[in-house]
C-alpha cells in the first residue's frame, strides 16, 4: 500500500528533481515543462503515458502548443506519495536528455 506523505517528507523528496513545487491549498506537486515545439511536448507526453501506464500511475496535465503543466497527486490517499515522486523524476529525465 502507498503512504501518503507529510509536507516535510514532500519537502525532502522535492530537494533533488529539479524545478517541482507544491501546490496551494491541495496536497499534489507541480511543474511546467517547456518544449521547443508542439511536436517535442507531444513526445514527453507519449514516453509519460507509456511510463504512467506501466505503473499504473496517471499525472494530471494539460498541454498548449510547446507547453505541459504537470501536477502530480495520489488519488488513493489524497495526497503525495512516491509514485510521485518517481513519476516526476522520470519525467525530469527524459526532459532534460
Ligand atoms: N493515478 C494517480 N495519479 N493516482 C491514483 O491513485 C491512481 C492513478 N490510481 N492511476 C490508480 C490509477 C487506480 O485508480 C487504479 C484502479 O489502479
Amino acid at each position: 500500500m502507498t503512504a501518503k506523505f507529510s509536507k516535510e517528507e514532500i519537502s525532502k523528496s522535492l530537494e533533488d528533481l529539479q524545478g517541482w513545487t507544491q501546490l496551494d491549498g491541495r496536497d499534489a506537486i507541480q511543474k511546467d515543462f517547456l518544449f521547443k515545439n508542439f511536436s517535442q511536448a507531444f513526445a514527453f507526453m507519449t514516453r509519460v503515458a507509456l511510463k504512467a501506464e506501466k505503473m499504473d500511475h496517471h499525472p494530471e496535465w494539460f498541454n498548449v502548443y510547446n507547453k505541459v503543466e504537470v501536477v502530480l497527486a495520489t488519488h488513493d490517499v489524497d495526497g503525495v506519495s512516491d509514485k510521485d515522486i518517481e513519476l516526476a523524476r522520470f519525467m525530469d529525465k527524459i526532459s532534460s536528455s
